[in-house]
């Protein structure tokens, strides 16, 4: 392999970031990713209760792992902790009863060590939904205003199904991510 080819390679890889999608079941995750990148996706590992997806958004290449978040696999998250740059926490705003369940897992995956340096990015999906919570209620809710000084995050009212928020967050989760690890772009 010649010297440019290696470069080029290396370059590539450089572009890549690993997102994680997470947050409780049925919270949208699986639309969101679809509907970002339509029939562009491409799933590499359907079973196994997990899908890696990569998806190509503007210069950036993502892999997204949307993790299952049934009660029952939520300890597994952890397995997939390892250079993670972007969480995507993505909640159901009209699914009120599950909001401090919601907060709960949201604040004890923030506490794991190895995801202390991603940028976090809250959907608040479903917004299509009538009495639907708005994103400053989910913020309050959710106490992201208690969450660690250091921590980059944002929040963005979305629907999977009309496609409303999704390109804000996206544009917001990867200009962060990028401005951290590419400072040379
Ligand atoms: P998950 O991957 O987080 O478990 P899914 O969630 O993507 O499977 O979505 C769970 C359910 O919510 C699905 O409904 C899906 O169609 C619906 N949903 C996802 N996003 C939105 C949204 O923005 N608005 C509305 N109204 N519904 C949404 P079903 O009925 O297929 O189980």
């Amino acid at each position: 392999m010649g010297l440019l080819s290696i470069i080029r390679k290396i370059k590539k890889k450089e572009k890549e970031m690993r997102i994680l999608m997470v947050g409780l079941d049925n919270s949208g995750k699986t639309t969101i990713v679809l509907k970002i990148n339509g029939e562009d996706t491409s799933v590499i590992s359907p079973t196994l209760g997990f899908n890696i997806r990569t998806i190509r958004y503007s210069k950036y290449s993502l892999n997204i792992w949307d993790v299952g978040g049934q009660k029952t696999i939520r300890s597994y998250w952890r397995n997939y902790f390892e250079q993670t740059d972007g969480l995507v926490w993505v909640v159901d705003s009209s699914d009120v009863r599950r909001l401090s369940d919601c907060r709960l897992e949201l604040h004890n995956l923030l506490k794991e060590e190895r995801l202390s340096g991603a940028s976090l990015l809250v959907f608040a999906n479903k917004q299509d939904i009538q009495g639907a919570l708005k994103p400053e209620e989910i913020v309050k809710v959710l106490n992201l205003d208690g969450l660690d000084k250091t921590r980059h995050w944002k929040i963005v009212g979305c629907s999977a199904y009309t496609g409303e928020g999704l390109l804000e967050g996206f544009d917001w989760l990867v200009q962060d991510i990028a401005s951290r690890i590419y400072m040379l772009d």
